[in-house]
This record gives C-alpha cells, structure tokens and sequence, in this order.
C-alpha cells in the first residue's frame, strides 16, 4: 500500500501577476533511471521553471516550478510530484495538455499530490484542450501511477479528461490509482480506460466526484477482458452515463449514482441497452466479470442499473446532498447513505473526497462505517483556529460537534494509516511520529492550544499533520470514540 500523504489545508488562494514561465522544451529523458524517491514540487503562482541540472535545487520545496508540465520533464521512477494550490491552465500558468506520464520516459510509480486537495489545486483545460490524449493521462511506462487531490475540468475533445491505455500495444497502463479527485465538465467522459489496462495490476478509482461529464463519469473498458480494476466511493452526478462497464473485471462498491441523464450504471454489452447508448452491443460478448453491491443508483432518467441486478444492499435512494444546486454534493446529516456502505474497503481507501478519514461513525451510535458516495460525514469537525502548524508557533483548534464529547489532540511528522479500537481511522504516523502532543478539551468549549511546536531539526522539511480523537463520555464510561478530519502544515 503506498502512504497517503494527506493536507487539508483550506487555502484560500489568489493568483497575483504570473511569474514568468520559461519556453524551453523538455530535455531528452535521463540516461539512468533514478529509482529512489525524488520530490518535486510545483507552485502556479509563485514559481519558477528552471533546469535543476544547472540551477541546484530547482523544483524543490524552497524553489518550487511554476508548471506541472515542466516537473514531469524531470520526474521518473517512483517520485512524487507535489501541486500548491491555484490553477494550472495554459492562459494562467502556460501549462501545456495533455500531460503523460510514461509517455517516453519511465515513470513507474509517479505521484502526482495536490497538498491542499481538490476544492483549491485545479487543473483547468479552459474548454480548448481537445487532445484524444485529454488533460491527463497515464501510459504503461506510468504503470503503478497515483493520482491525488486535483481537480480535472473543461476538457473539449471527444475522449476522456483523463485517460488510461489503449488499444494499440504499448499504451495500456496498469495499477493507476486515482483517489480525492474532481473531475467535472467534460464534454465526454470523465476517465476513459482502454485496451487491456489494469491486467497486470487493478485500477483503482476512489472517493472521486464526477460531475457534468457530456458521455460518461467513468468509461470503464477491457476490450480483451484481461483488465479491470476496484472502483470504490465514488459520485457521478449530472453526466450522461455514470459508469459503463464494457468487458474486463470490476468490482463496484459503495459508489454513488444520481441524476444522470441516462443510465447510473450500464453493461454495455447487454444488447437491450440502448436507452444508455445507442451502440450497446455491439463489437459485444466481451468476457466480463462483475463485483456489485453496496452502490446508490437514484434519480437517473433511462435505468439505474441496466444490464445486471444491484447486490442485496444496493440502495435507489435521495442521497439528501446538501446544495446540488450549488454543486454542493456532500451529505446532509440526515442522508441515508451515511453509514450505509459496505466495511470491506480496500487498503488504499483511507480518506473520502476531502480527506476525512474513512470510516467514521456519520449516525452516531459508535459504529464506523463507511457512507455511500465520494463523502464521509463526520460527527465532529476539526478546524485550525488561529495561528499556523509551524515550527514556532502555537496554533488553536476548535472541535465542533456534539457536547459533551472530551477532544485529544494528536500531532505528528508523518502520515498513516492506523485503526484505533472504537475510534476508526488516525490518519497520523503514531507509530513514528517525529514530535507528538497532546491536550484535552470538552467539544463546544474551549479551543485546543498547542504551542510553542519547537524549532527542531527533526521536524525541518517535514510536513506535521494534527487530527483530533474525541471520546463520549457518560458519567464515568467511555462510551464511544470519533477520529476528526486531518488538518496539516508547514507548506
Ligand atoms: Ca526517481
Ligand atoms: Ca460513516
Ligand atoms: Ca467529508
């Protein structure tokens, strides 16, 4: 399982007069292949695109470059690429669609990380990248590829804003995980797979939010069959389609499907489905194999699920979200999908769309299970007050929540992925943390204070993530226990 570096920092962001972006093209790859870990970062309103071969440091977190397109020039085997918030566009930024990895230089592996997630590190196409290749996509020499916490939108061609292999040899991808991610107005589909991607390790699409996608959210297709992949928590709203299934492997759980203007969920090659595509059928039997229970399919106008039947929980419900005509798909507290999904998530499913650990316990009766769709609600909600998560300074915490419940404060230097008894999911490194703290205080009381955080050289370059547990408490019982949201720092 690869670790989840997780920040939820709710940055608010401006773009100030543009740094100036450097027209040199991309050099030749390197001539060895680097397996260690590199990080690079890159910031689209601050930064500056330099050759870190002549300038030392460049694309580092104290010199960050100023376009993605110019990292992946850089990056190859196993290193991570860490976005700042703003907006990488070709007017704003002069990034360049699509972008590849391991298109012609291997990139097994490669990390692409929003640190602030997808509300505020979008990749924009502006309605003018028409490229068949989309905005982004992975080839086989980015097998093993992770994509996190951006959002995708404005895509204009007529293939998929993200899109994964081919069917031409040498194209497919395999094991690309795609988790915390926005993918909204696509004028076709939103990820298009393709070919025999996936065989040779699963794809894994999770607590994603589709939204106005002209075709489908998800084209999910192994024309030979030999692929497929685990598509878990995920929303579709508003496309035509949400998800097609046309030949390979899949599993579908948890996923969330409304108001689309076809179909939820279709099998393509169920000749009778033609009221989700006029084509269905045909280029049809494909081999296929289907894992489908715990999936909301409501609202869609032809069929919820054309072609096969939902598993003993799939539900046909209003998901009750909280401003969809704001584009507001999280879940109101009263949402029947909360709480409603199935417990077997896979490993890599820590988080939900904005990084609220999954599970939590959503009804509270002191049973974390996971919600249905791209959103986990959380009882207790887990803010930065005043102050910064840095070296040097205190910062304070407000938990809000139900009274009564008694907060813990956990801070520590790198991300995990721990079940603690009763509580669900800390998303902290606890078992080597670099520095860890703690206080208490009752929810809805006093903030949570923790300061001066030392200026140590243990923590220099490193990220430091706090999350809150907060125990119920009847006289003198514990009576249940809630992890908060993540929030971290020092970016
Ligand atoms: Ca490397
Ligand atoms: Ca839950
Ligand atoms: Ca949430």
């Amino acid at each position: 399982m690869k670790r989840t570096l997780v920040f939820l920092a709710a940055a608010l962001f401006s773009l100030p007069a543009a740094a100036a972006a450097q027209s040199a093209a991309c050099g030749a790859c390197p001539a060895v292949i680097n397996p260690a870990t590199t990080d690079w970062y890159v910031d689209p309103v601050g930064g500056l695109d330099q050759d870190p071969n002549v300038t030392p440091g460049a694309g580092s977190k104290s010199m960050p470059f100023f376009r993605l397109s110019w990292a992946v020039c850089y990056a190859d085997d196993n290193d991570r690429i860490f976005l700042l918030p703003g907006i990488y566009s070709p007017t704003l930024n002069g990034e360049s669609y699509p972008i590849q990895f391991g298109s012609t230089c291997s990139m097994l592996n490669i990390q692409v990380i929003g640190v602030a997630g997808a509300a505020s590190t979008i990749l924009d196409g502006e309605n003018t990248v028409t490229s068949a290749s989309g905005i982004l996509r992975f080839r086989l020499m980015g097998t093993g590829g992770r994509l996190s916490g951006v959002t995708v939108r404005d895509y204009a061609g007529t293939l998929a804003a993200i899109r994964l292999g081919s069917t031409t040899a040498g194209f497919e991808t395999h094991d690309v995980e795609i988790e915390n991610c926005v993918i909204e107005n696509s004028a076709a589909w939103g990820i298009g797979t393709f070919g025999p991607s996936g065989a040779l390790g699963p794809l894994k699409f999770h607590d994603n939010l589709f939204v106005n996608c002209a075709t489908d959210g998800m084209w999910l297709s192994s024309l030979d069959g030999t692929g497929g992949g685990v598509i878990f928590n995920n929303t579709v709203v508003g496309c035509n389609n949400g998800i097609r299934l046309q030949g390979g492997s899949w599993t579908l759980m948890n996923n969330n499907l409304t108001s689309n203007a076809a179909c939820g969920v279709f099998d393509f090659c169920d000749p009778t489905a033609t009221a989700c595509a006029s084509d269905a059928g045909t280029g049809c039997p494909l081999t296929f194999a289907l894992t489908n229970d715990y999936n909301n399919a409501f609202g869609n106008t032809a069929a919820n699920i054309q072609g096969f039947a939902a598993g003993p929980n799939g539900l046909s419900v209003d998901p009750l979200y909280v401003s969809p005509g704001t584009g507001n798909y999280h879940l109101q507290a009263t949402s029947p999908l909360i709480d409603a999904g199935t417990t077997a998530l896979p490993p890599q499913n820590e988080t939900d769309g904005d990084r609220d650990p999954r599970a939590l316990d959503g009804d509270g009766n002191f049973s974390a299970i996971p919600d249905i769709g791209y959103d986990e609600v959380a009882k207790y909600t887990f803010v930065l007050s005043s102050g910064a998560i840095k070296q040097g300074s205190t910062a304070s915490f407000a938990l809000g929540g139900p009274v009564g419940g008694i907060g813990n404060l956990f801070l520590s230097c790198s991300s995990g992925n721990l079940q603690l008894p009763i509580c669900g999911n800390v998303l902290l490194g606890l078992i080597d943390p670099c520095f860890s703290s703690f206080g208490t205080a009752v929810s809805g009381g006093p903030p949570l204070v923790v300061g001066p955080i030392p200026v140590t050289p243990v923590l220099t370059g490193l990220f430091i993530h706090t999350q809150a547990v907060v125990v119920d408490v009847s006289g003198a019982t514990i009576t249940g226990c809630q992890t908060t949201n993540l929030l971290s720092n020092q970016l």
